[in-house]
């Protein structure tokens, strides 16, 4: 049953891969029983909490009983902060220079890296104090940063194509790089924010409600979870402004095993368990 699961869950990928923000933005629930299969509904929704609207949320990572965001846009806008996980308060936060369009964010140690954009610069922070430590170059195939994540030993970047980069921590150099593929081979492309939850690597694609789970030896998508549950609810409410308001951000919090999900100006985190295809 498991394959069929993912079958029906890259399917809908076909379907929709050429939306529009609109059409994304009025797609609805019934995608859950597409194919006689669970695979759209297979998470339970834990917990609602606040997150700030005006956060372009590109990376969330979970560390220690806190959220770590990083948010994009240029003038100022973009900044990498530490949030109160219940209460979406923001307890600490630090600035990139306006020039910069911040983008996904990793945490290793005791340091924050995060990336931006277009200019193929990232930053390291002190985890605790947020003082800014070196500031790192890095290439893409692309030439833009998008996610990044770890499995403990690379980092792990997407730059908007269908490839994930494995990055030495070290030096910030690609050591490898895999292409992300669907089951029928269709390369996935607009990969976005990412984590590895064990052992795998979590994805979500620009302008698109899934997260994709995705084996990192081999770039295969193994599974595909569907959020759209999540996203029009805020946006019936109206509390959505703009067509940019996706869904972009996946934490994982080991020791509850349980997901934290967000979107770009999203008023709301969801608190989700994943349940596996039986
Ligand atoms: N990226 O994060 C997918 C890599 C880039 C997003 C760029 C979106 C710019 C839109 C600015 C208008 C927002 C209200
Ligand atoms: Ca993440």
């Amino acid at each position: 049953a498991a394959a069929t699961a993912t079958a029906a869950g890259t399917s809908a990928r076909q379907d929709g891969s050429q939306e529009t923000a609109s059409r994304n933005l009025s797609r609805r629930p019934e995608l859950k029983t597409r194919g006689g299969q669970l695979a759209f509904a297979r998470f339970s929704l834990l917990a609602e909490y606040p997150h700030d609207q005006h956060a372009f949320t590109q990376g969330l990572c979970y560390n220690g009983g806190f959220l770590y965001e990083s948010t994009g846009l240029y003038g100022g806008k973009s900044t990498v902060r530490k949030v109160d996980t219940e209460t979406g308060k923001v307890l600490q936060s630090v600035k990139l220079d306006d020039k910069y369009f911040g983008e996904g964010m990793v945490i290793t140690d005791d340091k924050i890296h995060s990336l931006t954009w277009r200019s193929k610069v990232g930053f390291s922070w002190d985890l605790e104090t947020f003082e800014p430590q070196e500031q790192f170059h890095f290439n893409t195939m692309t030439g833009q940063g998008w996610g990044i994540t770890t499995d403990g030993e690379s980092l792990i970047v997407s730059d908007g194509s269908e490839f994930l980069f494995f990055w030495d921590p070290a030096t910030m150099k690609e050591t490898r790089r895999v292409e992300v593929k669907l089951k029928d081979g269709r390369p996935l492309k607009k990969l976005n924010e990412l984590e590895v939850v064990k052992g795998y690597v979590f994805a979500n694609v620009w302008f698109d409600d899934n997260l994709y789970k995705i084996d990192p030896a081999t770039g295969e998508v193994v599974d595909a979870y569907n959020f759209s549950e999540l996203y029009p609810k805020a946006l019936q409410k109206k509390e959505l402004t703009s067509r940019e308001a996706v869904l972009n951000g996946i934490a994982w919090d080991p020791e509850e095993d349980v997901l934290y999900l967000t979107g770009k100006l999203w008023p709301r985190m969801y608190k989700v368990k994943l349940n596996d295809a039986k």
